[in-house]
């Protein structure tokens, strides 16, 4: 089974086709060995491991809970004939005969097509995530077309150094070589975009891809593939491997002939994947992992302002967000009135179907996070803590989880300390900008921080102080292409975006020049 199929979004009367099959070598083909489908894939799972059955929801519309397609679930063999097409397109193509103008150019035309089709991608990607239409739209996909083109910019401009060495008979210089054959392993919460955020430096260094796309939203990652195809890359530059992650995942972590992988996913799975890393070949690693991040209120702050960032950071994508600022920390003296402000707008939010306008934010993803995020309500209630917004569910269909708060949070609390993704906030006061430094850092991970404050020497010392590869200063979970992005602690290793993320497709070879010195 590799043919296309056709989906119809009742909401819009599109009709969009989706193809089904691999994507190696510029085409869609069925797996050499495997006759499953994800959706298949899914049963047997369920027969053989009923404990896991919340890890199966695939290829479903999560605001109907309906199956929207079934897709071809790649091998560890269909992996290996993907690495296979990437090495020869590395070796004879992309790595070696197209220049960085070239694929300045082809990435460019890349990122024309994805702004060309952009409302049906957001669509497919509304229907397979659930997240709104117009967010995919203007933000996901808005910003996966600005990510192709800051790293089209790159891609002529790929420099290393040149370096004295002795002024008289030698000299020295530095090349940036691309890195080789890239193991990109994506996940749910933003499918394109971190498509895109893999996809543009690897291809701006000239590396070449094996793309596995979370067997929970593989379909827009099928749907680009075909525009690869019409904006003209070779075969073999950019190839897409739906699969299991312990199947097509894990082969793509242990692959002897794989020079890198890149993964954004749970920590969990980011610990595997450097284990199998360290196993196989030592490749090289950048993870972009989980968070708790804290988000910090002081008394000086623009109340209704800082509420609006709390807001977007707890309950943007539905809370399924890395940086998710789900634990509020606000300063005594304003705590009563700050609280209220956020109650009252936290309650404007309309979680809803992806397909309705006024939907500011659309159903979790899957049966498994939504058991997982009431799991968390749960123990919340039973630890003591006193949800004074949501906590309930809704009855009838779709994984809609309603915005959640949290207080009289102590901070041995599950709900305190783990990945919830979902959106819940846990708060808590304090006094002193000591102590909520140190509560702050009381965490596993580091990925992202924000403070809000009117006092700029607060902010400069809070900001340096917070151990996060991100801190917001009087905003939250705002990115932009040029500005790295990354964990410290179990958040992660490397950086994506901005030059930094080249660092992570380049192996930097040094180069002594003889043009004097003679031995006797
Ligand atoms: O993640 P996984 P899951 C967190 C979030 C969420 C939890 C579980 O807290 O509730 O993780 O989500 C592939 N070798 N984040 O289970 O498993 C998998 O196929 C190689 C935070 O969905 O990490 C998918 O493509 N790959 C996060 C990808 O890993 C494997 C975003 C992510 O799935 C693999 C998502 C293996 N052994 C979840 N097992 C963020 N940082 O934004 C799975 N995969």
């Amino acid at each position: 089974m590799a043919q296309p199929v056709t989906i119809n979004v009742a909401s819009t009367g599109r009709k969009i086709t989706v193809p089904t099959g691999l994507f190696i070598n510029n085409e869609f083909v069925p797996s050499v060995d495997s006759k499953e489908t994800i959706e298949y894939v899914y049963v047997r799972m369920l027969r053989e491991h009923p404990a896991s059955r919340e890890i199966c929801d695939r290829c479903i519309n999560p605001a109907t809970e309906e199956v929207i397609c079934s897709i071809v679930a790649g091998s560890e063999k269909d992996i290996d004939i993907a690495v296979a097409a990437a090495r020869k397109a590395f070796k004879t193509t992309w790595g070696k005969n197209v220049t960085g103008f070239e694929r300045s150019r082809l990435i460019n035309k890349l990122a024309d097509l994805i702004e060309r089709d952009a409302q049906e991608l957001a669509e497919l990607e509304a229907l397979n995530n659930g997240k709104p239409v117009k967010i995919a739209r203007d933000f996901d996909i808005g910003d996966s077309v600005a990510c192709l083109r800051y790293y089209a910019g790159w891609a002529d401009k790929i420099l290393g150094q040149s370096i004295e060495v002795d002024n008289k008979t030698k000299f020295a210089f530095t090349r940036h070589d691309p890195i080789g054959v890239c193991g990109q392993i994506i996940p749910w919460n933003y499918p394109i975009n971190m498509w895109s955020w893999k996809v543009a430096p690897a291809l701006a260094c000239g590396c070449t891809i094996v793309m596995k796309p979370s067997e929970i939203t593989p379909l827009t990652a099928l749907k680009l593939s075909e525009l690869v195809v019409e904006a003209g890359f070779p075969p073999g530059v950019i190839n897409t491997v739906p699969s299991l992650g312990s199947v097509g995942g894990a082969a793509l972590s242990s692959h002897k002939d794989v020079d890198k992988v890149a993964f954004t996913g749970s920590t969990v799975t980011g610990r595997r994947i450097m284990e199998a890393a360290a196993k196989s070949n030592l490749k090289k690693v950048s993870l972009e992992l989980g968070g708790k991040s804290p988000n910090i209120v002081f008394e000086s702050a623009d109340l209704d302002q800082a509420a609006n960032w709390v807001g977007l950071g707890i309950l943007y994508n539905t809370g399924q967000d890395c940086t998710a600022g789900s634990r509020l920390f606000v300063q005594d003296t304003i705590y009563d009135k700050f609280i209220a402000i956020v109650v009252e707008k936290f309650k404007q939010m309309k979680i809803g179907d992806g397909f309705d306008e006024a939907s500011g934010g659309g159903p979790v993803v899957s049966k498994m996070q939504y058991d997982k995020i009431f799991s968390f309500i749960e123990s919340g209630k039973q630890e003591g803590a006193k949800a004074i917004l949501g906590g309930e569910k809704r009855p009838g269909k779709g994984y809609f989880v309603d915005p959640t708060i949290f207080v009289d949070v102590t901070p041995d609390m599950k709900i305190v300390r783990e990945e919830i993704f979902g959106p819940v906030l846990s708060v808590a006061k304090f006094k002193t900008e000591e102590e909520v430094i140190e509560i702050a850092n009381d965490t596993a991970y580091g990925l992202g921080a924000g403070l809000h404050s009117n006092d700029a020497n607060q902010c400069m010392r809070v900001s340096q102080a917070l151990e996060a590869g991100t801190v917001w200063v009087n905003q939250y979970n705002i990115l932009t292409n040029n500005v790295p992005f990354g964990g410290k602690k179990q958040s992660g290793i490397g950086r994506e975006l901005g030059s930094y993320a080249l660092e992570e497709y380049t192996s930097v070879k040094a180069i002594h020049w003889n043009y004097g010195e003679k031995l006797d």
